[in-house]
C-alpha cells in the first residue's frame, strides 16, 4: 500500500509533540519532509522510521552498538577517515566525548594489546592503530572545554621510561572537561623535571600519574616519593600496570583510580573536602 502523506500538524499530533517541535525536526533534517506549496508533507513511512529512532529502546540499542570493535578494525587498517566516521556515529548515537574515550577508544586499544600479546597482531598494526588513536584524541580534545572558573590545577604525567602516552591525554581531557586546569606533561619525564614542573605549576590540587608497564613501577615509586617530599601534593595513580588500590598505596600513592572518571571524582573530593 502506498505511504500516505501527512501534514506537519498531523505529524505533531501523532508524535504527541508541539507543532513547532515537529517543525524543528524537519528544519534539522531529522524528519524528511517535502514542501508542497506552503505546506510541509511527510510520508507515513518516514514518520514511522523517525518514531522508531526516537524510541528509547532503539536509542539504547544504538548507544550499545559495537563501536569499540568497529573502531578497532578501522584503526588497525590505519584508516583515519573511517575511524573518525565511527567516532562521529557513536557521538550521534548519544555517547558523549568522555564515553567515546572510556567505552570506545580505550577498549579498542586494550583489545589490540591483548591480540599483540597473544601473538595474533603485529607490532606494525599496533603502531598504526596508536597513530590513528592519537589523531582521534587530538580531534576530540577540543570538546572537553569548561566555561567558568577553574576548580583547581592538576598536573599529569608518567614515570621516567614510560612510553605509553594515550591515557595521559585522555585523563587530562576528562579532568579539563570537569573544570580543572590541567598541566599535561605527556610521558617519560625524568623525575627531577617532573618535580620542577609541579613546583612551577603551584598551587596544585593533585598530581595524576599514569603507569602502563610493570617495568615502570620502580620509577613510579621513586616519582611518588619525590612528589611527596618536594611538593607535598596528593598523588593519584592509575593505568594498566596498577591493578588495585592496595598496589597503589604500596607504591606510596594517596589514591587509585581505575579510569579518568574515577580520577575526576578523587580530585573533586579533594577540592570540595
Ligand atoms: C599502544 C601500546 C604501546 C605503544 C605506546 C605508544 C604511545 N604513543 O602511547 C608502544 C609501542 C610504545 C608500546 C611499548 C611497550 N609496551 Co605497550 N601497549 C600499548 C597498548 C596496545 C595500548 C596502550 C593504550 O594506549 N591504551 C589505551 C589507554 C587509554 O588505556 P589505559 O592505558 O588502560 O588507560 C585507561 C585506564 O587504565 C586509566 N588510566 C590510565 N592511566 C591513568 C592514570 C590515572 C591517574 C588514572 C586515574 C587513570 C588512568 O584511564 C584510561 C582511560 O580509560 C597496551 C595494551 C593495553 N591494554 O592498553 C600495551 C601494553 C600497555 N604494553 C605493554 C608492554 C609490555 C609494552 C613494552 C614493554 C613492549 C616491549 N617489549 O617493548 C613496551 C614498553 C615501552 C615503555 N618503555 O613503556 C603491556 C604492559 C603489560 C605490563 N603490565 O607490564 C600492554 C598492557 C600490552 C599487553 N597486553 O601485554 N606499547
Amino acid at each position: 500500500m502506498a505511504s500516505q502523506d501527512l501534514s506537519l500538524k498531523e505529524c505533531a499530533e501523532r508524535l504527541g509533540v508541539h507543532y513547532m517541535t515537529a517543525y524543528r525536526y524537519v528544519r534539522l533534517g531529522m524528519l524528511p519532509a517535502e514542501k508542497v506549496g506552503s505546506e510541509w508533507q511527510v510520508t507515513e513511512d518516514d514518520l514511522e522510521a523517525f518514531r522508531h529512532r526516537q524510541d528509547p529502546v532503539s536509542a539504547g540499542r544504538r548507544r550499545q552498538a559495537p563501536w569499540a570493535d568497529r573502531l578497532r578494525r578501522r584503526m588497525l587498517a590505519g584508516d583515519d577517515r573511517g575511524s573518525w566516521q565511527i567516532v562521529e556515529a557513536a557521538l550521534a548515537s548519544g555517547l558523549d566525548p568522555g564515553e567515546v574515550y572510556l567505552d570506545v577508544i580505550t577498549p579498542a586499544m586494550h583489545r589490540i594489546g591483548e591480540d599483540w600479546a597473544a601473538g595474533s597482531g603485529t607490532i606494525a598494526q599496533e603502531h598504526r592503530a596508536t597513530a590513528v588513536a592519537t589523531r582521534l584524541i587530538g580531534r576530540l580534545s577540543s570538546r572537553f572545554t569548561h566555561r567558568g572558573r577553574s576548580r583547581g590545577r592538576v598536573v599529569i604525567g608518567t614515570p621516567h621510561g614510560e612510553a605509553h602516552a594515550l591515557a595521559v591525554s585522555m585523563v587530562a581531557d576528562l579532568l579539563r572537561g570537569a573544570g580543572f586546569d590541567v598541566v599535561d606533561l605527556g610521558h617519560d619525564l625524568p623525575t627531577e623535571e617532573f618535580i620542577a614542573a609541579v613546583d612551577e605549576a603551584r598551587p596544585v590540587a593533585a598530581v595524576a600519574v599514569s603507569i602502563s608497564t610493570s617495568d615502570s613501577l620502580p620509577a613510579a615509586e621513586e616519582l611518588i616519593s619525590a612528589l611527596h617530599a618536594a611538593a607535598g601534593v596528593p598523588v593519584v595513580v592509575g593505568g594498566m600496570a596498577v591493578v588495585d588500590e592496595a598496589q597503589a598505596l604500596a607504591l606510596g600513592a594517596d589514591a587509585y583510580a581505575a579510569d579518568g572518571s574515577a580520577a575526576v571524582a578523587f580530585v573533586e573530593s579533594l577540592v570540595s573536602g
